[in-house]
């Protein structure tokens, strides 16, 4: 396996294991600066780092308790429920969902409904690792859960995260929490390594916005595709550029993902919002500079949603 096609390993506590598999290639450095600049050369070079212990013991529990009890209580709901800012569903099912088998796929912004997510938006040691790349002035945008429950048919379209919501430049850094291991059965990220340096793919096909690539893009990067798996706790941070998808989970397991989004101060948006909340565009790491960055590219903009995520984008795909 070559370095730009393994997984690269960054261990934010001394003394844990490396999942099998995948390649430690990094001594853990201090825990405010978990990176060593070897790391990252590798997020620059491939779009993506894996960073292990992303959140600690206490942290993991809390969120996974709160996932618990809003999955207990869709099993009361038949449709999409619960409002946010933007006046669409903040909990959405999947189309098998039952009282019997909830399949609760996605929370919008759970950090403006759970102290425990708004506590780790706020601070972890992937957020220390985002600030190495991106910062020294980060802010938040937006957050979502994306849970895959064994069985269910949930899967994610290959799209790149920048094509959702444009910004003047593409200092954006997409952290993905694993609640759950994530192993190669039940659904994993995928990423395309090297893509964030690739061309912006148009997400509009035939008039219609679906939040996805075109089918042959996809068909011409999926075998090229890098499963991030690895224990529970861990997190990937992947670069807005980025092409990657998910697979249904075809395990006994569940999958459950907290992904935050963060951008560099300076990198202002371009439309709204697509998961607005209460936090965004809070500072949480660094200070407010009132500068703006501009890069240079084109888009189309994207749609905003009108459903409770953007499955039923994808939906149309
Ligand atoms: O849930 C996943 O596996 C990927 C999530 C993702 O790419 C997204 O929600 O933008």
């Amino acid at each position: 396996m070559s370095e730009a096609s393994a997984i690269r390993t960054i261990t934010c506590m001394a003394g844990t294991s490396v999942g099998s598999g995948q390649l430690a290639v990094s001594q853990p450095s201090t825990d405010a600066q978990p990176l060593t600049q070897d790391d990252i050369d590798f997020y620059w070079a491939n779009g993506y780092l894996f960073v292990e212990n992303a959140v600690d013991a206490g942290q993991l529990a809390a969120m996974i308790a709160d996932f618990d009890a809003w999955t207990e209580e869709s099993r009361r709901h038949i449709e999409p429920y619960g409002d946010t800012l933007a006046g669409r569903a903040r909990f959405d099912l999947a189309p098998e969902h039952a009282a019997d088998a909830p399949r609760l796929r996605r929370v919008a912004s759970p950090v403006e409904v759970s102290d425990a997510y708004l506590a780790v938006m706020r601070n972890n040691r992937a957020l220390d690792a985002v600030t190495q790349l991106i910062g020294p002035n980060v802010e938040f945008n937006n957050s979502k859960i994306n849970a895959k429950q064994p069985g269910a048919s949930t899967e994610v379209k290959y799209h790149q995260d920048f094509m959702f919501q444009p910004h003047t430049n593409e200092d954006l850094v997409t952290c993905l929490f694993f609640l759950d291991d994530v192993t190669l059965e039940n659904g994993p990220l995928n990423v395309v390594a090297g893509t964030h340096r690739d061309e912006l793919w148009a997400h509009w096909h035939d008039g219609v916005y679906t939040g996805a690539v075109a089918a042959e893009v996809q068909a011409a990067h999926v075998s090229d595709a890098i499963p991030v798996y690895g224990p529970a706790g861990s997190a990937c941070l992947m670069h807005t550029r980025l092409l990657h998808g998910s697979a249904p989970n075809r395990s006994d397991h569940p999958r459950t993902l907290f992904i935050s989004e963060y951008r560099a101060e300076d990198s202002k948006p371009l439309q709204e919002n697509h998961l607005p909340s209460v936090y965004q565009a809070e500072v949480v790491r660094g200070e407010r500079t009132n500068r703006v960055r501009c890069s240079s590219y084109e888009m189309e903009f994207p749609e905003v949603p009108t459903g409770a995520s953007f499955f039923s984008q994808q939906a149309k795909a």
